[in-house]
């Protein structure tokens, strides 16, 4: 009989010393700060949506795309992680929403302890929408649940089709796709049908939008998601106090 992965993956090999498996307490602890967090802002009614894809997917690029589009019909925020410099909470800056740089020296993923931190070097109080922009990696921060109330994950049509099902984890635990850089199709061999099939064979209920934040497309059904979220999320609070 086969072992079960998930045994597989705790068993030392023959001569090695058999390890705890530390990383399930750091999960745990991740998740009793993503708690918090989530316990925090559904206090304030602020919609959180954890971004995350590849590095170059398109994430920050869409992040400017939705403030053109919503930052005069919401008050929005975006908290964005990278290992090292500014640029692109500069760029979300220059597109008119407030942003903050949380720079990770060299880890892969955001946690929830620093997004924490981060809360409080930002004007959260107001915010309907926070984003928080996770570093480019489809593996690690899949792992790391960070308060949201959805996860978003781009796939962009430069990258191929068969990413779903090699990167199982991020796409099972994420509510939406984003097919991201529409634009190209008639430049690449992508195929939006077969990665929406490979999706949603991992994960039935994910929800796929095909989006272009140069040429525009999808960018209203996304906004729309977006809004019809944040809608629910008020109604979710006012439900809540009274
Ligand atoms: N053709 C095309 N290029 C895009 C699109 N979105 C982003 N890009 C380009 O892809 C590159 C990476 O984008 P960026 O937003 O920085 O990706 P991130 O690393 O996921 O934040 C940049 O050169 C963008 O100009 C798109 O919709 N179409
Ligand atoms: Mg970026």
């Amino acid at each position: 009989m086969s072992t079960p992965h998930t045994q597989k993956s705790n068993r030392a090999p023959v001569g090695a010393v058999q390890c705890e498996n530390t990383s399930l307490n750091l999960l745990k602890a991740n998740d009793f700060v993503a708690k918090t967090i989530r316990d925090r802002m559904a206090a304030q009614s602020t919609l959180v949506i954890n971004i995350t894809s590849s590095a170059g997917s398109g994430k920050t690029t869409l992040m400017q795309a939705t403030a053109a589009r919503l930052k005069d019909t919401l008050s929005m925020a975006v908290l964005v992680g990278d290992l090292e410099t500014e640029r692109d909470a500069i760029r979300i800056r220059e597109a008119g929403v407030p942003s903050l740089q949380i720079v990770t020296g060299g880890i892969c993923h955001l946690e929830a302890q620093m997004v924490l931190q981060a809360m409080d070097h930002i004007t959260l109080e107001g915010v309907d929408l926070l984003f928080i922009e996770n570093v480019g990696n489809l593996v690690c921060p899949a792992a790391f649940d960070l308060g949201e109330d959805y996860r978003v994950t781009l796939i962009a049509t430069t990258e191929g089709d068969d990413k779903p099902k090699k990167y199982p984890r991020m796409f099972l635990t994420s509510e939406v796709m984003l097919i991201s850089k529409a634009d190209l199709l008639p430049y690449v061999p992508f195929s939006v049908e077969a990665v929406v099939q490979d999706a949603r064979e991992v994960n039935p209920d994910i929800h796929a939008i095909t989006v272009s934040s140069t040429s525009g497309v999808g960018i209203d059904e996304w906004c729309e998601w977006l809004l019809e979220r944040v809608r629910e999320k008020k109604e979710a609070t006012k439900a809540m106090i009274a």
